[in-house]
């Protein structure tokens, strides 16, 4: 079965909702990756040499509403062609700046757990299985499209 209507509603009107209040939500989105996996700290640009994560980091901001907007996106696309369509400036670019920072496929896993949490905290009592069926699907699509060319890259 394709990505249906009813899907693509459930993401985009959570998305919708949830992007009243960036600056928690990103800091949430960041905190929980680093929380399932610790090691990915060193990673990211934004700790430096601190171990706080910035309260207020407009690049860490800026990144962690791409990854939504992203998404959400992808499921337009599953909708609209059954398959996920990234530019391929954007895919080349984002493949490279992965590759660069150390980036494997399982940490896709931890991303992908740490995106669900967070639409699922934001959501509270909207949050349902289907709303976790098809944000997983979308980010599953998305990811294989970076992963693909990642090793490509590689
Ligand atoms: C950077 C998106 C998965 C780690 C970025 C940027 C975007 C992005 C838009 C900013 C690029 C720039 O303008 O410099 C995505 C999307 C993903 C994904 C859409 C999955 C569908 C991951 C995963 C990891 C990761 C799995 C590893 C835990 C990073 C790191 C940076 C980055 C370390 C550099 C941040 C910095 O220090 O400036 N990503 N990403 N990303 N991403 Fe991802
Ligand atoms: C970059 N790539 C994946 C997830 C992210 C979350 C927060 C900030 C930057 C990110």
């Amino acid at each position: 079965m394709g990505f249906t209507d009813k899907q693509e509603a459930l993401v985009k009107d959570s998305w919708e909702a949830m992007k009243q209040n960036i600056p928690q939500l990103s800091l949430r989105f960041f905190s929980l990756i680093l929380e399932i996996a610790p090691s990915a700290k060193s990673m990211f640009s934004f700790l430096k040499d601190s171990d706080e994560i910035p309260q207020n980091n407009p690049k860490l901001k800026a990144h962690a509403v791409k990854v939504f907007k992203m998404t959400c996106e992808s499921a337009v696309q599953l909708r609209e062609k059954g398959e996920v369509v990234v530019g391929d400036t954007t895919l080349k670019y984002l493949g490279s700046v992965h590759v660069q920072k150390g980036v494997t496929d399982p940490h896709f896993e931890v991303v992908k757990e740490a995106l669900l949490r967070t639409v699922e905290e934001s959501m509270g009592e909207k949050w349902s299985d289907e709303m976790k069926e098809a944000w997983g699907e979308a980010y599953d699509q998305l990811a294989a499209a970076i992963k693909a060319e990642m090793h490509a890259e590689a």
